[in-house]
């Protein structure tokens, strides 16, 4: 029988962080399964991955986008949960999350780890890149939330099925959470922990921040290209 939840993570030379990632999973959110993305690292992410139970799919495709984008299609669950493999996200809400869906009728929640953060946590340049994008991002789709960049998500999978996916990169991130506000679908924001990461980044803070700048203007304009193939 398919398991209610599915958790998504994309990882790129986790090999110091996976284990903890997945040993952070809470038992009480009872029927689920783990899907790790990894784009083909030559450490021992997969290894370490595999040990501990997890779905491995190999996602050769570069892209922090791409690999989300493959894990939610690959999701047996009728719930999507997802994290970065760097021990960032706190693993020990996903319950209440996923029972919030329920209660108060909703399909799509993002976690804001800004209202919540411990100064230590954030680099002081990614907490004003952020600032920036999450700016753009209420001006130009009115979207009201207060951390565009967040990677941590707890959705309904049928939300899928009514937004339309474009960038396989870093800007997946805030393309998914405009896309779950402006549809129909009732989508929220909750504050969250937010800790500071164990092994070392994959991204570039000025490369993937200015791809994420420019990204919500070409989506304000509509030059884009089609949507995401599987
Ligand atoms: N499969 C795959 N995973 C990726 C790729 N790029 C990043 N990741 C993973 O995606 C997650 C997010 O990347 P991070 O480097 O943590 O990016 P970030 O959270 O914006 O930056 P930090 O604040 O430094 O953690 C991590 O688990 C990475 O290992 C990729 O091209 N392919
Ligand atoms: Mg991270």
């Amino acid at each position: 029988m398919a398991p209610k939840v599915s958790i998504v993570i994309p990882t790129l030379n986790e090999e110091k962080s996976i284990g903890g990632t997945l040993d952070s999973i809470p038992e009480e959110l009872g029927d689920y399964e783990v899907i790790i993305v990894d784009g083909n690292s030559p450490d021992r992410t997969r290894e370490i991955a595999e040990s501990k139970g997890a779905r491995v799919i190999v996602e050769p495709r570069k892209g922090y986008g791409r690999a989300h984008w493959t894990g939610m299609l690959a999701a047996k669950g009728d719930i999507i949960c997802t994290m970065d493999g760097d021990m960032t996200y706190p693993a020990h809400r996903f319950p209440e999350m996923v029972e919030l869906l329920d209660e108060k009728d909703i399909d799509f929640i993002t976690c804001d780890r800004l209202t919540m953060l411990d100064k230590n946590a954030m680099r002081v340049l990614h907490r004003i890149g952020n600032f920036i994008l999450t700016f753009f991002t209420r001006l130009l789709f009115g979207v009201k939330i207060w951390d565009s960049q967040s990677g941590m998500w707890v959705f309904r999978k049928e939300v899928l099925e009514g937004i339309t996916m474009t960038d396989v990169g870093m800007p997946f991130s805030e393309e998914i959470k405009i896309e779950a506000f402006q549809s129909t679908y009732r989508a929220v924001e909750i504050p969250v922990e937010y800790y500071a990461r164990v092994g070392d980044p994959q991204i570039s803070t000025w490369g993937d921040g200015t791809k994420n700048l420019k990204f919500l203007f070409r989506k304000k304009a509509g030059k884009l290209g089609g949507p995401l193939p599987p």
